[in-house]
């Protein structure tokens, strides 16, 4: 069996900070996270920038900057840099850490949805921040935009930069976009996809969705084509790990997807969830695959080759 790649997703743009202190948000709390995800199993960690001072999503490049290099000063963690952004983002706002800064990884999300993270308001009694419920409520109308001609955009701009894209598919359509894409030879085999399941406006995170995606894609793909991981908003989050890594793919978690590590209890960081799984793949005998490990299975160019890699690799 292959070795169990390991995705941390360290704060994202869905959660608020009321919803947990834990949360991380500005470049040195995302760093420390970052870190303590790789020690603890994490081959690769996926980072969204935050405003420092409220938490907000951000697009600021030199967030995004400080954030990546200063991981890269401390561990030899893969880094994936989102171009989802945080909602209501432009296409142009998305992918400008792309270009200059070209990871070895980033996010390319293979679809639109009705990105609905409005529910998420009835558990804020007083909110810290101004901005968090009408970013919340505001979904109920909002589209996460990715057409198809934002998807060759996206993915001609990250072949330029040598960065492999990971497609987020959130439906089991998306596949099929993903399909189309390939016959226009826009996207290369083998693809990374990132399975995306129990966000409200996409495929509801159940074990039968996971394999109904899992299935779909070798009929349309090909098994040979791709490399394949999971992952599960809220609750589900660690049962359908479990499935994910028996079905022999990998696994991402992180405070982006789910605050918890327990019923009732908060992670205190992403690193609470990463241990479970390995716990997990202890237990069926599944090997963890380091950072290195994961670069050879994803086909990744190596953290060197990144837009600041080598002033990292000196400095650490
Ligand atoms: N910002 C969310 C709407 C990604 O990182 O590419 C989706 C997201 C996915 O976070
Ligand atoms: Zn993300």
């Amino acid at each position: 069996m292959a070795k169990l790649i390991i995705t941390a997703a360290i704060t994202g743009a869905i959660h608020v900070p009321s919803l947990s202190p834990y949360l991380p948000f500005t470049p040195d709390e995302i760093v420390e996270d970052a870190v303590k995800a790789n020690a603890a199993g994490a081959a690769v960690v996926h980072v969204h920038a935050r405003d420092p001072k409220t938490g907000k999503p951000s697009s600021d490049f030199n967030l995004f900057r400080e954030i990546v290099s200063k991981i890269s000063t401390r561990c030899d963690v893969v880094i994936c840099v989102t171009t989802g952004g945080g909602l209501g983002m432009s296409m142009e706002e998305r992918l400008r850490p792309i270009s200059v800064l070209k990871p070895e990884l980033a996010s390319l999300n293979s679809g639109s949805i009705n990105f609905a993270i409005y529910p998420l308001t009835a558990k804020i009694k007083q909110p810290r921040f101004d901005w968090e419920i009408p970013y919340l409520e505001s979904t109920e109308d909002l589209i996460f935009s990715n057409t198809f001609k934002t998807l060759k955009y996206y993915s001609k701009a990250m072949q330029e930069a040598g960065t492999k894209p990971e497609l987020e598919v959130y439906d089991v359509g998306m596949i099929n976009n993903i399909k189309h894409l390939m016959d226009l030879g826009v996207m290369r085999p083998p693809i990374y996809m990132q399975f995306v399941l129990g966000i409200l406006g996409g495929i509801p995170a159940t074990t039968q969705n996971l394999i109904f995606l899992y299935e779909t894609a070798v009929r349309a793909i090909g098994e040979k084509n791709f490399v394949w991981s999971a992952c599960a908003a809220g609750k589900a989050q660690l049962p359908l790990m479990a499935v994910a890594m028996t079905m022999g793919g990998n696994t991402r978690v992180g405070l982006e997807d789910n605050l918890y590590v327990g019923p009732g209890q908060l992670a205190k960081s992403s690193a609470d969830q990463v241990m479970r799984v390995v716990n997990i793949a202890n237990q069926l005998s599944i090997e963890i695959a380091s950072a290195d490990e994961a670069r050879s299975m994803l086909g990744l160019k190596g953290g060197s080759h990144t837009g600041w890699g080598e002033a990292a690799a000196v400095a650490r």
